[in-house]
């Protein structure tokens, strides 16, 4: 039976706060499927989402949420690939056109029409939410819904980042913001994947999570002298990460990473702090021979990838459940730069 009130937590105004209040129960279109959603993730981006602080509208009001993983409950009356009851996952991509040329080449994230699941309609904030068939995750039924939760964003996104990075098994990767909710997954696909991992981030605890999860060294922005000699000599040879990801909610970072890269080496831009410029010597860049690019969520075919990596029980990030009504205490350690993994909200609660 599916309700016609749920609980919500709302962003009525720009710069928030979220509001716990009941609203009702959307209904799907033609080609769209209705998620009970279980579990939600709670990603910096819905914190950008709610403080406003990209160029970049949001719906309002707003039910953020972009890492719902759930049953569906209804569908529409063009969807045949999908069931009621299947397990799937609300994603950062909710829909897109499906016919411009970025999605006919499977850069879907790049498509102008894209609708953004917690940002340009309502996301996984709620117990129901609407999300178009042809883009839901396909959630195997021996996946944990709250565990799962956090591949939807983070782990889609760094899967895809470290396959833009061009590194290669037995290469290194620099991961910043290690100890975050991307960087947790990040660490945790690239030893995956094959690759040494230099953990940076900041404090003791998301060292020891940094390790616990796979990475080789840890270096602490908080307390090292000279960051780049130290991130230079935890690659090995000393001649740098072959790669790095930059997943920090801060601009300083961003300027660090050209210099310890390695010379060939790729910088793949991910994190995106407000009002941020990246700022890099075209001197070391032309003579060294430095890639800088960006790299956005994931297609349909990452999200099944980044999926199947979890169910492989290849990646297991640490995460904290707590009830959707206590999303604002979520958000404030945020803030803080205290949360060390991935926090999950149950909705039920
Ligand atoms: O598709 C995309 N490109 C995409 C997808 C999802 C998320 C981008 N994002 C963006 C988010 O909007 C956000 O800007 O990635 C960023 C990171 O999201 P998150 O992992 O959900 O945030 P977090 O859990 O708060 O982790 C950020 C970490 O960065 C560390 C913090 O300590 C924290 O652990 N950090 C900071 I702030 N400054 C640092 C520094 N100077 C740093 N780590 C190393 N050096
Ligand atoms: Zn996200």
């Amino acid at each position: 039976e599916i309700p016609t009130e749920q609980w919500a937590q709302v962003v009525e105004k720009s710069g928030g706060p979220v509001v716990y209040k009941k609203i009702p129960v959307p209904k799907p279109g033609p080609d769209e499927v209705l998620v009970n959603v279980k579990f939600s993730g709670v990603c910096h981006t819905d914190l950008h989402a709610m403080m406003g602080d990209w160029p970049l509208a949001t719906k309002m009001p707003l039910v953020g949420g972009h890492e719902g993983a759930g049953v569906v409950v209804a569908k529409g009356e063009l969807v045949r690939d999908i069931e009621i009851g299947d397990h799937a996952g609300i994603k950062w991509i909710n829909g897109t056109c499906l016919a411009c040329t970025f999605c006919m080449q499977a850069d879907e994230p790049l498509c102008p029409h894209a609708l953004l699941s917690g940002y340009t309609v309502d996301g996984s904030f709620q117990q129901y939410a609407v999300a178009k068939a042809a883009h839901v995750a396909r959630i195997p039924k021996e996946c944990d819904l709250a565990a799962v939760a956090p591949v939807l964003c983070a782990g889609i996104t760094v899967y895809k980042g470290l396959k833009e990075s061009g590194a290669r098994p037995g290469q290194t990767v620099a991961i910043v913001g290690a100890g975050g909710g991307l960087g947790s997954m990040a660490v945790q696909y690239a030893r995956a994947m094959g690759l040494h991992v230099i953990g940076i981030d900041g404090g003791a605890e998301k060292g020891d999570s940094c390790r616990a999860l796979g990475a080789g060294a840890y270096v602490d922005f908080t307390t090292s002298k000279d960051l780049v000699a130290e991130v230079k000599a935890a690659s090995g040879d000393g001649l740098g990460p072959h790669a790095v990801l930059l997943l920090a909610v801060s601009e300083k970072p961003f300027q660090q990473a050209t210099e310890y890269v390695r010379s060939r080496g790729i910088v793949v831009c991910i994190g995106m702090p407000a009002n941020a410029y990246f700022r890099a010597p075209v001197f070391d860049t032309v003579v060294r021979m430095i890639t800088i690019k960006g790299s956005y969520v994931g297609n349909r075919q990452d999200t099944q990838e980044a999926i199947d990596f979890f169910r492989r029980g290849l990646v297991k990030a640490p995460f904290k459940t707590v009830g959707l009504s206590e999303l604002k205490d979520v958000y404030h350690l945020m803030e803080e730069g205290k949360i060390v993994g991935r926090y999950v909200v149950d909705t039920s609660r």
